[in-house]
């Protein structure tokens, strides 16, 4: 996670590489396919609930890593609002 906001397909591939995914590339772009609706190769903070719901089909031990992507996604978005 690099703290732009958005989770790009190397982070998703350590994501689930730390999730113990037996092809983190696999899954990871799989999840990124189900979730990037806007095609720019990165997951989003409106695109977030779609790999949310892709990593529940994997199980909670997963869910639990990438609720953690997630929160820190959503302070970067926060700060974000707070300058306006
Ligand atoms: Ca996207």
């Amino acid at each position: 996670m690099n703290q732009d906001g958005r989770l790009s397909l190397e982070e998703l591939k350590q994501a689930f590489g730390h999730l113990g995914a037996a092809v983190p590339a696999y899954r990871a772009i799989l999840g990124l396919c189900k979730a990037d609706a806007n095609h720019d190769g990165s997951v989003d903070m409106d695109e977030l609930d779609e790999l949310v719901k892709y990593a529940y089909q994997l199980g909670p031990p997963k869910l639990t890593v990438l609720f953690r992507l997630a929160s820190k996604a959503v302070d970067k978005q926060k700060i974000g609002i707070g300058s306006n």
